[in-house]
């Protein structure tokens, strides 16, 4: 096998790269990461280098692209099946895979109004905009059910640090740029998240400018 290597945006900014990234440094999964400047003119053809969707994150090893955040995450669990990256527990695995999938593929105002920006602290920005408020409440209520239903012993969404974690870590850096309002489970769990050293390691690589 060849080196792995994560190609990556601007930490501040891409919450996209940031889910791999975690899910591979909470996993102790050896990998060397890349740049790419988001935000340039040259950013489209500098990510289509590396990447047929022309957008970071992207995976790379053995002369193979893996691209889209929700593939990688797959591909490592299937690589490196004892990191339990989906909950080992087949309900709970199901489970992970959905609300994954919905981050993935939802969320629209959430995303639009209150982008990621690990440094910023815009307390309220955004908030009152059309579907950000539903967004929200869609969010908590996700992190709630995970919480009182999670199968193993941990402060994670199913106990233990799971692909779904990865998925919601950039949410949980957005409730904290935008003061987001949330009852004490959610907080608790947003504590768990911002605790990670993979976490505070990922901060210390941003700068205001991505
Ligand atoms: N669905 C993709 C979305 C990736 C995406 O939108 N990445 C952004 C950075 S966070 C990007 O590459 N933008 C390129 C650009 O700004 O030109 C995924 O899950 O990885």
């Amino acid at each position: 096998m060849s080196e792995r290597i994560l190609v990556i945006g601007n930490k501040n900014w891409s919450s996209w790269s940031l889910r791999p990234w975690l899910a591979m440094r909470v996993s102790d999964i050896p990998f060397r990461e890349e740049h790419v400047e988001l935000r340039q003119p040259g950013t489209r053809a500098a990510c289509l280098r590396h990447s047929p969707s022309g957008l970071v994150p992207v995976l790379k090893q053995d002369g193979r692209a893996i691209w889209d955040s929700l593939a990688i995450l797959e591909t490592l669990s299937e690589q490196f099946p004892d990191r339990q990256l989906w909950p080992d527990a087949a309900d709970a695995r199901a489970h992970a895979r959905s609300i994954s999938a919905e981050m993935h593929s939802g969320f629209q105002p959430l995303r639009q109004h209150l982008p990621m920006d690990c440094l910023g602290r815009y307390p309220g920005r955004g908030c009152d905009a059309d579907g950000v408020a539903a967004n929200i409440d869609r969010v908590c209520a996700i992190w709630r059910e995970c919480r009182a239903q999670a199968p193993v012993k941990g402060p994670f969404l199913f106990g233990h640090f799971t692909n779904a974690d990865a998925m919601f870590a950039p949410v949980v850096s957005r409730f904290e740029t935008y003061a987001v309002p949330v009852d004490t489970v959610c907080r608790d769990y947003m504590g768990a998240i911002l605790a990670l050293p993979a976490m505070a390691d990922w901060l210390a690589g941003c700068t205001p400018t991505g």
